[in-house]
């Protein structure tokens, strides 16, 4: 069979089996104390290395960056040797990975800052919901966001070292490159939309200003890693974490544009549907004109995600709307997915009680069509094709 998806790709200095990506999935199991990746972690992700990449779940690069309970950090030499068991194990199994670079900026809590701080933002406006925390007693509980402290100009250098140090680590764990996490409303999409971002020096108010950070960011960590092996996550049109733009068009294609001047591995786009708080209305009618936006300003590759599944990632890519596509809840629950997909086989459906937090169970324990690589046979839901 033809299949677009099964065509290899060549991405920055890396050659990918096929164009399907593993997107970045928080699962909160880092080992603790420490929030440092484990031999189970090693394990998921090994599962999953028959993707052409591996996008890792967002991981933070410093302590204020951490925002949800038990999410891995890449700030201690604990975490760096914690991630190289991840990366060896994946590159054992024939895949590549990329580490999500992440800092949550306001979707964080005191409970999880150094010091019992307040958690740093653009501007001092407090998200809706609720954020993540560990507790007292060790387990997992939701409790009210805090009003953020504003950073001051003088703070935004030590932001940027504080990615450079993630970089530097990642580097230093085995990581065939890096994405930096600038959607979803964590902090460098807070500086971005102008809903949180209300600053009157060079990094707020026009739409240069708002990108500022995020290409000092991406300028830093090209320096420590050179420009094909690193990525960037944006979500234009986006609504989670209370996001929003007056004037997104502008926002998303002047971000792409200057992107343009990097030679960038790849961009990486959560389409607005996906990007969407739940309790708003699903569909938003400028979202394909924003992806058309982007993939007219933006030459380099793109990479899709937003609840695909075969047809229309086949269909994306015949149509050249895209040149890769991420599928996240399908990978949680399918560690062979493209095996699948190469098959026509049935899909193992996923348990969302077991995304967040938790062991093994619903994490390393889904069933693949025959045996993985290194792997005892697991328990193999029925149909012919699994013989
Ligand atoms: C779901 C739960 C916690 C974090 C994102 C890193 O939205 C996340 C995330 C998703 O990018």
């Amino acid at each position: 069979m033809n299949n677009v998806l099964f065509e290899p790709y060549s991405l920055g200095r890396h050659a990918l089996k096929n164009r399907i990506v593993m997107a970045p999935l928080t699962r909160c199991r880092a080992g603790q104390p420490g929030n440092v990746p484990t031999d189970l972690n090693a394990r998921y992700y090994a599962q999953r290395a028959s993707a052409g990449l591996i996008v890792s779940e967002a991981t933070q690069v410093s302590r204020q960056g951490q925002g949800y309970a038990w999410t891995p950090g890449i700030h201690t030499p604990e975490q760096v040797i914690g991630w190289r068991s991840v990366a060896d194990a994946v590159h054992r199994a024939g895949g590549l990975i990329f580490m999500q670079l992440w800092h949550v900026g306001r979707i964080s809590h005191p409970a999880l800052q150094p010091d019992g701080q307040f958690p740093v933002a653009p501007s001092a406006i407090r998200p809706s919901g609720t954020a993540f925390i560990v507790n007292e007693r060790g387990e997992g509980e939701m409790v009210p966001f805090v009003t953020p402290r504003a950073l001051a100009t003088e703070e935004i250098p030590g932001i940027v070292k504080q990615y450079a140090h993630g970089a530097s680590n990642a580097l230093e764990a085995g990581m065939d490159g890096v994405e930096i996490h600038a959607a979803n409303g964590y902090l460098l999409d807070q500086f971005l939309n102008t809903s949180s971002n209300h600053r009157t020096d060079d990094y707020g108010g026009p739409v240069e200003n708002r990108t500022r950070l995020l290409m000092e960011v991406v300028e830093a960590v090209c320096r420590i890693w050179g420009s094909q092996r690193v990525g960037v996550r944006l979500s234009p049109l986006g609504t989670f974490n209370d996001m929003g733009d007056d004037n997104p068009e502008e926002l998303f294609g002047y971000v792409a544009e200057q992107l343009n001047h990097f030679n960038l591995a790849y961009l990486h786009l959560v389409e607005p549907e996906m990007a969407r708080d739940p309790a708003s209305p699903a569909f938003d009618p400028r979202g394909p004109a924003m992806m058309t936006l982007i993939r007219e300003k933006y030459q380099g590759t793109l990479i899709v995600c937003g609840g695909y599944d075969h047809a229309r990632a086949v269909a994306c890519l015949e149509e050249k709307r895209a040149d890769l596509v991420a599928f996240g809840r399908l990978f949680i629950a399918n560690p062979d997915l493209p095996e699948r997909f190469r098959r026509n086989a049935g899909l193992n459906p996923p348990d969302e009680s077991t995304y967040y937090g938790g062991g093994a169970k619903g994490y390393v324990d889904y069933p693949t069509l025959k045996p993985l690589r290194g792997e005892e046979p697991m328990s193999i839901a029925n149909g012919p094709e699994n013989s």
